[in-house]
């Protein structure tokens, strides 16, 4: 029997901890590789997506075709790029090399170009509701061995500011059938945000990388003003600073400030990125393996990359199950142009539900030598926890206009 022939695949909806879905394409030799489809507050979409369209076609296939499989899907739907439509095709792929390697009994990134470092470097959050929490969550985070921290901080004024979570693990989606509303005054953000990492860098010195989000919330004016504002405290990265629907914006910031520029974590495609890429308006690129269509698109767009001096930095928040980050990790020890990975962590329900080989150690993200993607699916244990519709925040202004979020 051939060892690689698909069999069938399926879609698991369920919310070990929180809401997960997850594909599972088994061979006709009984081969079963994973590929996480999760895209937070619209999971639905993509398993219908998934359900209906994608994983029928699969039966018969080469795991092997990987690229030609991508392309099937890409190329032959004719309606092309989206989050629902590059999350699935992103899934199914993630799955595929997940069997090539557990086939050829090897870890993914031997397929990918093999080992370029033997360890990633892991940013992680501080959240505090104001800057003594910030400053405390900081200090803990460094006896955890992070060596890069992003810093996000209630905003005085501002009731219910983004990133701001209760203890432990923040998680923006809230279950309920309406979104959560918050509230932005970017004034007072701007006012504001200098004087913490003055307080940060002054409490912990120069060694820690810093990072800070600015989720999308700003004009490019705005963001170039913030960047030169943080220039004095060596930010690794600020993040998220304008829209990216507009590619131009960040050549402008980009001319105004040296503080390094990240942004993508919800781009699909290289086509959102391309011209940031090629005019070097920015210095980090965030898509996500499962968001950005998976492994095979990923590849590209950080071998794309490379020659613009341009790193990665993938997003990795609670919201991808740890078959995603896998990926990404598979992806980030494969390139050369690696820059750094970021890593919420997860609740004990969800790591009970995916068992995996990747562990933080010393600040880094290390994989082992486990074949295919190197995670596991409890399946009965999470199909204890029922899908419960979430919602992402949405956000307003103080005078009531919609924002974003
Ligand atoms: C990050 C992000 C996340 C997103 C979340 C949306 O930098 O990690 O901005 O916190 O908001 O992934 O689902
Ligand atoms: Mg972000």
């Amino acid at each position: 029997m051939k060892r690689d022939i698909i069999e069938s695949a399926e879609v698991i909806v369920c919310s070990p901890g929180r809401n997960f879905v997850t594909v599972k394409i088994t061979t006709k030799a009984g081969y079963i590789g994973y590929g996480d489809a999760t895209l937070n507050g619209r999971e639905l979409a993509v398993a219908a997506y998934l359900e209906h369209y994608l994983c029928p076609l699969l039966e018969g296939r080469s795991v092997f075709q990987t690229e030609d499989i991508w392309n099937y899907f890409y190329k032959g739907a004719y309606w092309r790029k989206g989050p629902v439509t590059m999350t699935a095709i992103g899934a199914i792929d993630m799955a595929l090399w997940d069997l090539k390697g557990k086939i050829l009994e090897t870890p993914v990134y031997n397929l990918l170009g093999g080992k370029s470092r033997s360890k990633m470097l892991t940013y992680t959050h501080a959240n505090g509701k104001n800057l003594e929490d910030t400053l405390k969550r900081v200090e803990e985070l460094k006896k955890a061995s992070f060596e890069a921290i992003r810093v996000q901080c209630g905003i005085p004024g501002i009731e219910k500011a983004y990133g701001i979570g209760e203890k432990g693990i923040y998680e923006p989606a809230i279950k309920g059938n309406k979104p959560f509303e918050e509230s932005w005054s970017t004034p007072k953000y701007l006012n504001f945000i200098p004087s913490v990492f003055e307080e940060v860098r002054k409490e912990f010195g120069e060694d820690l990388h810093l990072l800070h989000d600015s989720h999308h919330r700003l004009t490019p004016t705005e963001a170039a003003r913030l960047a030169k504002d943080l220039e004095p405290y060596h930010l690794f990265w600020l993040e998220d600073v304008t829209p990216a629907e507009h590619q131009e914006s960040f050549a402008q910031i980009k001319q105004k400030s040296v503080t390094p520029l990240a942004v993508g974590e919800v781009f699909n495609t290289i086509h959102d990125a391309h011209h940031l890429i090629s005019n070097q308006s920015i210095d980090y690129i965030r898509m996500t393996v499962s968001h950005g269509g998976g492994i095979t698109p990923m590849l590209k767009i950080a071998h794309f990359a490379e020659p613009y001096h341009i790193k990665t930095g993938c997003h990795g928040p609670s919201d991808i199950s740890p078959i995603a980050l896998a990926a990404c990790l598979h992806v980030d020890t494969a390139i050369n142009n690696f820059g750094i990975q970021e890593y919420m962590g997860y609740s004990e329900t969800t790591e009970e539900a995916f068992p995996h080989e990747y562990y933080f150690e010393n600040g880094h993200l290390h994989l082992t030598e486990a074949p295919g993607l190197g995670v596991d699916f409890n399946e009965t244990f999470a199909r204890k926890f029922e899908y419960e519709k979430a919602y992402l925040p949405i956000n307003r202004l103080e005078d009531g206009t919609m924002f974003n979020w």
